[in-house]
């Protein structure tokens, strides 16, 4: 909700010296929370939709270079954006030069690069009963060589990642080979990694089921880490915060993925039930906030770089204005990264190793019901950003506007 220029004042310098008794320097945070950008997938800027049917939402962009437009409104009214993940054949450029001279224009980096070999989209060979686990030789080649194509394709943009998530799988016990498909699918992805650039990384992204029902070649994120230490050191797990069965304890996988430095990054979402690709932190904000408090202290305490952990959201939007959905999850992201900041790590070790579990809990506690929106606001108008991005989508008729332009039946790319 908007608030007035002057409790924003009076609630940061309460918040100001509420850090400042932890021992907290604002401008520290005010820093961090700055340089934390998310980048924004391209195909969660149109409507998304399920098998039950798809609500446009009206001046969807029609093009990619309109994606960029609208990713450059999303970095210019919140400041916590500055890049986009490509998901190809949804976003093949037609001129790949003018589409990076049109991204550099406008601050825009190009994240990683996702591969679908889960569709079928005029290639030879379908894609019906898998593609790098499929028991037929050439459409495993197939699939190899089109995860090849983006690779090369991610390299005239600038990207550095390749995220491969693989819908293979079955329906019916007895359908395939658990070991086959399993032994299809290392062999396939190290004819990819053998051509990974020096420098990318290869996100492997796991999920337990759908659009498969009965098993997931890549399940969980043991089986992608089983893979990826068989591949090499440039494959890391990709966790998307929806591919877990109800009840998992996702920060304690960050831990141990942070602890053998095999964590490629995230795919941010929230969800009730399934993979429903909700609005980050709409569900669970304090399984959020845990899996920062576990990014932050698995950073400090070595195990793993800051600065090779990705930060891509994943979402879907069947509701909700799609620049609305993400100008809150890119909000509820930085909320928790900065609450999971304030936490006394030195205290919550003290009480850890005493074994004062009340007290230990305390500081989480402490931290997650610490109301941090004006230490993020001020990040966001420090650097020229809207003091309420939502409010300006409103008060701008933002999207009135894409639909007189775009037309009320233009569909973007995508799910
Ligand atoms: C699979 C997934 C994957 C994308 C797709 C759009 O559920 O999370 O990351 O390729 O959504
Ligand atoms: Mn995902």
């Amino acid at each position: 909700m908007p608030i007035s220029k002057n409790i924003h004042q009076k609630s940061l310098s309460v918040l100001h010296e509420q850090l400042a008794a932890k021992g907290k320097s604002m401008d520290t945070l005010i820093s961090q929370i700055s340089k934390f950008q998310i980048a924004v997938p391209s195909w969660a800027l149109g409507a998304g939709g399920t098998r039950f049917g798809r609500f446009s939402i009206g001046g969807e962009p029609r093009n990619l270079e309109e994606k960029l437009d609208d990713i450059a409104l999303l970095s210019r009214i919140t400041r916590k954006t500055d890049a986009v993940s490509l998901h190809i054949p949804w976003d093949i450029p037609r001129d790949v030069d003018a589409l990076k001279q049109k991204a550099g224009d406008l601050g825009i980096g190009f994240d990683a690069m996702n591969s679908n070999t889960f569709q079928d989209y005029g290639q030879p060979r379908t894609y019906k009963l898998g593609s790098l686990s499929n028991s037929i030789k050439e459409t495993r080649e197939q699939a190899i060589q089109h995860n090849l194509q983006v690779i090369q394709l991610g390299e005239k943009l600038g990207s550095k990642g390749l995220t491969v998530w693989l819908a293979d799988g079955t329906n019916f016990p007895g359908q395939s080979s658990f070991r086959n498909s399993l032994k299809w699918t290392i062999e396939s992805l190290k004819e990819v990694y053998k051509n990974l650039p020096a420098d990318w990384k290869l996100l492997l992204e796991y999920k337990p089921y759908e659009p498969n029902f009965y098993h997931t070649v890549i399940p969980d994120w043991g089986t992608s880490a089983l893979i990826c230490n068989e591949l090499g050191e440039q494959a890391k797990v990709l966790v998307d915060l929806g591919h877990h069965l109800p009840n998992t304890n996702i920060e304690q996988i960050v831990a141990t993925l942070m602890f053998k430095n095999e964590l490629a990054g995230f795919h941010f979402n929230d969800s009730k039930y399934g993979d429903d690709d909700l609005t980050s932190g709409s569900i669970k904000p304090y399984q959020l906030f845990l899996i920062f408090c576990e990014l932050i202290s698995g950073a400090e305490e070595g195990s793993q770089n800051w600065d090779t952990i990705s930060w891509m959201i994943d979402a879907s939007h069947n509701t909700k204005d799609p620049l609305e959905d993400l100008v809150q999850a890119l909000e509820s992201i930085s909320i928790a990264y900065t609450k999971a900041l304030i936490v006394d790590r030195k205290k919550l070790t003290e009480h850890q190793l005493n074994g004062d579990t009340s007290s230990a809990q305390e500081i989480l506690h402490d931290a997650f019901m610490t109301d941090v929106r004006p230490l993020v606001r001020e990040a966001r108008i420090r650097q020229g950003g809207e003091e309420n991005p939502l409010d300006f989508l409103r008060k701008n008729n933002i999207r009135k506007g894409l639909i007189k332009e775009r037309g009320k039946g233009s569909k973007a790319s995508g799910l």
